[in-house]
């Protein structure tokens, strides 16, 4: 079953139509464009279930919600570790920060099963359920489900499951 933030918080009913910004990317050698597809495919997947709408914005001082990548301490008391262990990090509503470590062999836009680097984590999988965390889901008991909470490197899984779509459908 999926889980929420101590209190649920959500984003308002005033505010469905959220922007983000791809801010900190020069920690990665993913070529922006890349970056965008990612972002925007990712994002999709919870759009569909919900009344919410995403539109990726170049002015970080416009944006709901800012994603970008940083290595080890990066200001926010919850430094990176290097290699696995942590992929990535985002706040509960309505915060809108999304952190990912920088050190992670991320793979965008190839299939991550064939990647060379047997740490190889992929973007878009990761990006799915940080999103579910921006929105104000916490952890499912649901193995299947986007939220729970471990995923194995070199996969792929990016199709929100039922216990998602009702988790997400529960709050919006
Ligand atoms: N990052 C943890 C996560 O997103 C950070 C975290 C732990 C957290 N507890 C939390 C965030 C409670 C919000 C609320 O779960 S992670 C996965 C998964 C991570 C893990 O780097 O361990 C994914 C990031 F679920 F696959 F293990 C993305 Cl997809
Ligand atoms: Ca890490
Ligand atoms: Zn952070
Ligand atoms: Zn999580």
């Amino acid at each position: 079953l999926y889980a929420y933030f101590p209190g649920a918080p959500t984003w308002p009913p005033f505010r469905r139509d959220l922007k983000y910004a791809i801010t900190a990317t020069s920690a990665t050698s993913i070529d922006r464009s890349t970056l965008s597809d990612v972002f925007a495919r990712a994002f999709s997947r919870w759009a569909a279930a919900t009344n919410l709408r995403f539109t990726e914005t170049a002015s970080e001082s416009d944006a709901d919600i800012t994603i970008g990548f940083h290595a080890g301490s990066h200001g926010d008391g919850e430094p990176f570790d290097g290699p696995l262990g942590t992929l990535a990090h985002a706040f509960s509503p309505t915060d809108g920060r999304f952190h990912l470590d920088a050190a992670e062999a991320w793979v965008a836009g190839s299939d991550v099963s064939r990647a060379s680097s047997p740490g190889a984590v992929d973007l878009e999988s990761v990006a799915v359920h940080e999103i579910g965390h921006l929105l104000g889901l916490g952890h499912s008991s649901v193995p299947d489900a986007i939220m729970y909470p471990t995923i194995r490197t070199g996969t792929r899984k990016v199709e929100l499951e039922a216990d998602d779509v009702q988790g997400i459908q529960s709050l919006y």
